[in-house]
């Protein structure tokens, strides 16, 4: 007749190795991100408000899942025009209006239209690593979000920072934010409070800071 046997579940093998005080590396346990984080979609539908066209899309706090994530959704150089992707800290809407937002402003990346086949793809990747890897150091609470907007006259790539006169965070952003997304010393960004966006036409804004 066969022995009965014993089938442990996997966390239970954990626990009794541990108990024998082996050092246990869990395989199944994900890596935490230090903040948990929203993926907004927008759409333009002209018979809706700008509100009612941004959907969430869904929260995500491990690296695996964040990964998950982004190989399942549409790159951002596929989407129509008109669209944006918003990643921003839970808690925070990806809009002017949030108390997280208000008195803040963007670091912001205007792209020539012919950089969406080149490197747009490249820089949403490298923003979304920065934010989630928490790129910024002393400064990474200042962070909000960040947005990328497809559009037919050029697509732009913005981070969010919470506090618009908070000079040294949001130079320090900038400066790493440059670094990694490989743009030359040439190449100037401009920094700009939402509260000029929101109260300005495009040509008419102006940069609060450059890097
Ligand atoms: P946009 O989508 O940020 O840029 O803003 P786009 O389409 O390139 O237009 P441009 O004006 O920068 O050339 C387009 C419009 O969406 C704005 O003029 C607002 O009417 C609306 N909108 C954008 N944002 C980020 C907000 C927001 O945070 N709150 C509200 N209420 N409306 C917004």
């Amino acid at each position: 007749m066969a022995a009965a046997m014993t089938v442990n579940t996997p966390e239970e093998q954990q626990k009794h190795k541990a108990s024998r005080g082996e050092v246990v590396v869990d395989p199944f346990s994900k890596h935490p991100l230090q903040n948990r984080w929203a993926l907004w979609f927008f759409k333009n539908d002209k018979s809706k408000t700008w509100q009612d066209n941004l959907r969430l899309v869904t929260k995500f706090d491990t690296v695996e899942d964040f990964w998950a994530l982004y190989s399942h959704i549409q790159l951002a150089s596929k989407l129509t025009s008109g669209c944006d992707y918003s990643l921003f800290k839970d808690g925070i809407e990806p809009m002017w209006e949030d108390s997280w937002n208000k008195r803040g402003g963007r670091w912001l990346i205007t792209l020539a239209k012919q950089q969406r086949h080149t490197e747009l793809d490249r820089f949403w990747l490298e923003t979304l690593l920065c934010l989630i890897g928490e790129m910024f150091s002393d400064y990474s609470d200042e962070v909000c979000g960040a947005v990328i907007n497809i559009r037919a006259k050029g697509d732009k790539i913005a981070i969010w920072t919470r506090e618009a006169e908070n000079r040294d965070g949001v130079i320090h952003i900038g400066r790493i934010y440059k670094e990694h997304l490989g743009l030359s010393s040439k190449v100037v960004i401009g920094y700009q409070a939402h509260a000029d966006t929101a109260t300005k036409s495009g040509s008419l804004m102006k940069n609060k800071f450059v890097v």
